[in-house]
């Protein structure tokens, strides 16, 4: 509840799906925490660009992600940044589809303690996890604690008691101030002339903090004399003390406080955002609003004997991928390397240091003899599981999954990351060398041999290219390289997706897509044996596969089963016949600013609205509501949204209806029952030529694949919180709308934990059943260890299958919410007229208190000098700076393990023009200069009060 009370409003008197819509101009948890998001960023990309010594060019407001991610120097990360904003406000507004009648998480019914909790308790988690780089569990944590904190602005009499300032004891040790006992009355009866002034005036006269009550049903439990939430749905505000006091809305009846509250909350979150900033750092800070530079490069990689030269071709495209892109755009934001074997597969290593991905590479081996199949599936899924969502993964391999049970959970990961999972397979189908240690003279000898790739396998790796809409290459080991390179040079992060098509069995078809101005590097892959081609620009010229030399095809290239053809880049509609009896995929793309992202939502039935984005497989044979967000382009808008089966190209058309701000509402009477893709056609006024500004079509499609489920697998959203040695348990429910059976229950995780769970649930045709899954973390596990676990239920007979992943993070309970502080040893300063001439020194004790976490970082921020730390006894640090005299200012800022920020600042600034030049030397217990004491109470001023005085 809170400001999206007001969505609920909206869905019951309209009827409308009115999502980011609002009559009139109210705020809601939406735009609260995109705007706070945009400003913090900006902030940050200001200090990060000026910090690299270019200039900085703040976009123009109203700041949107695109401007952003440009003023950051960072635009191809526009899409990437978009998402993370929709990912965050999507988790905020969650909370009232999971959490509706919990108090606690809305500040409701006076709940301060709990509600402080979940908040501080959140961010403890959010910085855990960015420590480890589980970005996306960080930003969930973040998302739903946003909630409960901006709740607070609009559910408490913070506003209306005259405070102009965020509460910072909400993500701060300490009292969040005088609260109101339960006794005590808080509100009047609202009348007719006055419905504003119900809160009684000791309470706001002696700064008690009192919250509104809220029930939906009548029954009411509110204590005598306390205020009501309000608004229609509180059934506590027709009891006496009635009315309410929330500013959810203009139209709420606090509403003339909305715009004040919703600024506050604006400003609150600005708070918490910079309070991670400073905890983790600028860079790390952009990581996890999804500004990076280019794409993560992750490679999965089968290390037996055989593989020898395919590591050695791997190690060689990493060094020339790290060479030409570090330091570009195109500079990968993350590093992700999994090795597997039989039995082994793992570790993990996830880093950003391009030197340290090279060494992990090159210590690589391929060893082992034995002929078996290997675990593949569980390397791939430990990869799912770590890369960032909608990574490209590459696979490299020469053998058969052992593992292949694992299938359908990496098919659930494959659809609920986005990943795109491409496979470099050097083991042709039926045949696998011989790892004959003595046979290194003939690496590419092939021997029939009964454990070579399978068909089965074979059709495992292909299937799960097709699904993630990567390619599953099968070349020769000396054409590896030429493969990799193809590939990996397709994977910028401003690659688009014009258009996807397979057919299996093959058979000929013609194929079209619309070509944009924006597009660039115009590329078609065609993945098959024996497929020829006939391609028509759009201007009617033709050329075919018979001869490639020629007026459309600027260049092509043939490696295993992989033919890219480059194109003379032409606006307009292309066509493309292929003739082949063989299964064969297409995919046409091209770089370009312009882009979507689209997710199904599930809208709440009942009276309460409320949507959840669904992170599964949409429900077969029936209605779906699609939301698309398009990306990049100022001007362009979707006008047609179609799911395109994949196998035959068949399309399903829906009604779109846009919301503003680049999002389109899609709804489907029905969804296909194959796999099937989105493919958006809109127009858009980006324009590369300055004479043409007239609006031009554009296609795009995703490049993951859906498939509808008649079974509904939902779990409930826990806190996401493992703690190490104890029990989870997680419920989950099934409805099964197909037909009736057995259905089998699988759950898995991919750090190997302990779990338990029933084999089946006994389901007939539209019922339900409830279980349960264990999981425990042992006692020792390290505190941040991000935890996927998947639950998928199977259909009798394995003909439909649905799936929950859940992402659950180990995390030690925190016990140290205090903040390291300084205690000033002595400042001297020599500052003259002249303040090039002089320079100033400082030195400082750090510590974290006794019984602190210890100290993880020092930094320094708005002061120019060096400074040199040392540890002294007692885990306390000793902080030495030195400055110009020019650059008077410096602020310290110390965190501790949990993220617990510390600020001090110091000044040598002359307040008074009477300070000159002679040396001070300050000591916290003795009379010191002015400036040192000055200083001294700041520095004190900040631990007490928090961070706001100190940005
Ligand atoms: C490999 O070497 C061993 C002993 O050195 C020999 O017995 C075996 O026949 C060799 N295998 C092949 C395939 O050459
Ligand atoms: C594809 O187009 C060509 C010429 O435009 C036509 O001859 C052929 O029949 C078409 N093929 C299919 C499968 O529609
Ligand atoms: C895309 O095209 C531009 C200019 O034609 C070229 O410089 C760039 O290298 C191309 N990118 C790729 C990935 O081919
Ligand atoms: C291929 O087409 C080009 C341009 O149309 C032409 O110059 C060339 O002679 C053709 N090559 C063959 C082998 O037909
Ligand atoms: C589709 O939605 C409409 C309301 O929007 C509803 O009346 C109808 O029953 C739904 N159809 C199906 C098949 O669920
Ligand atoms: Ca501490």
């Amino acid at each position: 509840m809170g400001w999206l009370a007001a969505l609920c409003l909206v869905l019951l008197q309209t009827g409308a799906h009115g999502f980011d819509i609002f009559g009139g101009d109210s705020l809601n948890h939406q735009e609260i925490t995109e705007s706070a998001i945009l400003e913090t960023t900006l902030d940050v990309c200001r200090a990060v660009v000026q910090a690299a010594g270019k200039k900085f060019s703040p976009p123009i407001p109203p700041y949107t992600a695109e401007s952003v991610a440009h003023a950051c120097d960072a635009a191809k990360s526009s899409k990437s940044f978009s998402q993370t904003i929709e990912y965050i406000k999507d988790k905020n507004v969650g909370i009232d589809f999971w959490y509706f009648f919990t108090a606690r998480h809305h500040f409701d019914n006076e709940e301060f303690t709990k509600g402080k909790k979940l908040i501080t308790s959140g961010l403890s988690s959010v910085k855990a996890n960015n420590k480890r780089q589980n970005f996306e569990a960080a930003r969930k944590t973040l998302g739903r604690l946003l909630h409960s904190l901006q709740d607070f602005y609009s559910h408490s009499n913070w506003v209306e008691m005259g405070e102009t300032n965020p509460n910072s004891k909400l993500i701060k040790p300490g009292s969040l101030g005088k609260t109101a006992a339960k006794s005590r009355a808080t509100c009047r009866s609202w009348n007719r002339d006055d419905c504003t002034n119900n809160i009684l005036e000791d309470i706001l006269r002696e700064k008690i903090l009192t919250t509104g009550y809220f029930e939906l049903l009548p029954g009411s439990s509110k204590p005598n004399g306390k205020c009501c939430r309000g608004g229609q749905l509180d059934k506590t505000s027709s009891i006496d003390p009635t009315g309410g006091i929330n500013k959810d809305t203009k139209d709420s009846q606090h509403g003339h406080l909305h715009v004040k509250a919703a600024n506050m909350a604006i400003a609150a979150t600005k708070q918490v955002l910079e309070d991670i900033r400073l905890a983790v750092g600028d860079p790390a800070f952009l990581q996890l609003m999804g500004i990076n530079k280019g794409k993560p490069l992750c490679f999965v990689i089968d290390t037996m004997g055989s593989m020898g030269d395919d590591i050695a071709a791997v190690r060689e495209v990493t060094n020339s991928i790290i060479n030409s892109r570090v330091g570009t755009e195109d500079e990968p934001s993350a590093y992700i390397l999994v090795p597997f074997n039989d039995p082994d597969f793992g570790p993990l290593t996830r880093t950003t240091d391009p030197e340290a991905f090279k060494r992990a590479i090159n210590s690589l081996t391929a060893t082992g003899g034995g002929d078996l199949p290997e675990l593949s599936l569980s390397g791939l899924r430990f990869a799912l599981t770590g890369a960032p969502p909608g990574s490209d993964i590459f696979v490299f391999t020469d053998a058969t999954a052992k593992d292949d049970h694992l299938l359908g959970t990496v098919i659930s990961l494959v659809e609920q990351t986005k990943s795109v999972v491409n496979f470099m397979i050097t083991g042709s189908l039926g045949l696998r060398r011989r790892r004959a240690i003595n046979n290194t003279n003939n690496q590419q000898q092939q021997q029939q041999h009964p454990k070579a790739i399978t068909k089965v396998s074979s059709k495992v790796y292909a299937d799960l290219s097709q699904t993630s809409g990567g390619v599953a290459i099968q070349t020769t080991k000396s054409q590896l390289l030429a493969a990799i390179t193809i590939v990996t040079e397709s994977s910028s992060s401003a690659q688009v997706l014009l258009l996807q098509a397979a057919r299996s069995p093959g058979k000929p078809d013609n194929f079209t897509f619309t070509v944009d101005e924006t597009v660039k590097n115009l590329t078609i892959f065609i993945t098959g044996r024996s497929v020829t081609f006939t391609l028509i620009s759009p201007s009617g010229v033709s050329q075919s596969s018979v001869n490639l030399t020629g007026p459309l095809i600027s260049s092509s290239q043939s490696v295993g089963n992989v033919e890219t053809l480059k194109l003379t880049t032409q606006v307009g509609q292309w066509e493309i016949g292929l003739v082949s009896t063989n299964p064969y995929t297409l995919k046409v793309k091209g770089e370009s600013s312009i882009d979507f992202l689209s997710d199904f939502l599930e809208v709440s039935e009942g009276p309460l609205g409320g949507f959840e984005v669904l992170e599964n497989r949409p429900r077969a044979g029936a209605n779906a509501t699609l939301r698309v967000t398009v990306t990049g382009g100022v001007s362009a808008i979707a006008t047609e949204v179609f799911l395109v089966v994949s196998l035959t190209s068949e399309r399903v058309n829906s009604s779109v209806e846009a919301l503003g701000k680049g999002k389109f509402l899609a709804r489907f009477d029905s969804i296909p029952s194959g796999e099937f893709v989105v493919l958006v056609k809109g127009q858009s006024n980006e324009s590369s030529t300055r004479s043409s500004r007239a609006a031009t079509p554009f296609q795009r499609q995703s490049s993951n694949s859906i498939r509808a489920s008649a079974v509904t697998v939902s779990a409930e959203d826990l806190d996401g919180v493992l703690e190490p040695g104890v029990s989870l348990s997680v419920p989950f429910s099934v409805f099964n709308n197909g037909s009736g059976g057995s259905f089998t229950i699988q759950a898995t995780n991919d750090q190997g934990l302990a779990l338990s769970f029933p084999s089946t649930l006994p389901l007939i045709n539209g019922s339900m059943a409830n279980g349960m899954v264990n999981i425990t973390a042992p006692a020792g596990t390290a505190s941040g260890t991000d935890v996927t676990l998947t639950i998928e239920v199977n259909a009798p007979g394995g003909t439909d299958a649905n799936y929950v992943v859940l992402r659950l993070t180990v995390l030690v309970p925190v016990t140290d919410f205090t903040e390291p502080g300084c205690q000033l040893l002595s400042l001297q300063s020599n500052c003259s007229a002249d303040c090039s001439a002089s320079m100033w020194e400082l030195s400082v004790e750090v510590t974290d208190g006794v019984n602190g976490t210890g100290i993880d970082t020092i930094s320094f921020r708005g002061g120019n000098g060096t400074s040199n730390t040392s540890l002294l006894a007692g885990n306390a640090t000793l902080v030495s700076y030195n400055a110009s005299c020019c650059s008077p200012d410096v602020e310290i800022v110390v965190v501790d393990q949990v993220g617990n920020v510390g600020s001090c600042s110091y000044t040598v600034r002359t307040t008074t023009p009477t300070v000159n030049t002679t040396t001070t030397t300050a000591q916290p217990t003795t009379a010191a200069s002015a400036q040192a004491v000055q200083s001294l109470l700041l520095c004190l001023s900040i631990t007490i009060l928090g961070l706001s005085l100190t940005i």
